[in-house]
């Protein structure tokens, strides 16, 4: 089983998406396995988005992520990653895809509704960030056997 970290940001829980997107993830048949409301601080951004640091939009992006409270959730899954990256479509919502949350709900790269880890070994150190010290619980769901082979 891999597991990814997602992020509701900040525009996603101010117009009230945050159930439509944990849900997208939810039904695609990905189990919940952490789930966290917190605001992110500047430290904490630097962290996260610490490849984008110096960048042009590096500034703008923290502003965006600090900017009111989000939800953290750690998602479990057969290809887990790639499932959530697909069900949240491209980083620019005008290229993603009708039928992802990002292709369907939003507009703007700065306002790309959601977050989602792009390898397993960014889920890793992402999950280390956000439940630093948190023990994430291990169960399983009876209709598991209906959704992983
Ligand atoms: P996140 O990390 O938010 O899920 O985005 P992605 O994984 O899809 O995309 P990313 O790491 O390339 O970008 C991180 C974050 O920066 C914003 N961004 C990105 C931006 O505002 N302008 C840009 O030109 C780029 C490339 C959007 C997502």
């Amino acid at each position: 089983m891999e597991r990814t970290l997602i992020l509701v940001k900040p525009d996603a829980m101010q117009r009230g998406l945050a159930g439509e997107v944990l849900s997208r993830l939810e039904r695609r048949g990905l189990r919940i396995v952490g789930l966290r409301l917190l605001q992110v601080d500047r430290a904490m951004a630097e962290r996260h988005y610490a490849e984008h640091v110096g960048k042009g939009f590096f500034e703008g992006l923290v502003e965006y992520i600090t900017s009111g409270p989000i939800i953290a959730a750690v998602f479990e899954g057969s290809n887990a990653v790639a499932a959530a990256r697909q069900t949240m479509g491209v980083t620019r919502p005008t290229e993603a895809a009708p039928g992802t949350i990002r292709g369907d709900l939003g507009l703007e790269v700065g306002r790309n509704l959601v977050h989602g880890s792009d390898k397993p070994e960014s889920a890793e150190r992402e999950i280390g960030i956000f439940f630093e010290g948190m023990a994430l619980p291990t169960w399983t769901r009876d209709v598991d056997r209906w959704v992983f082979e």
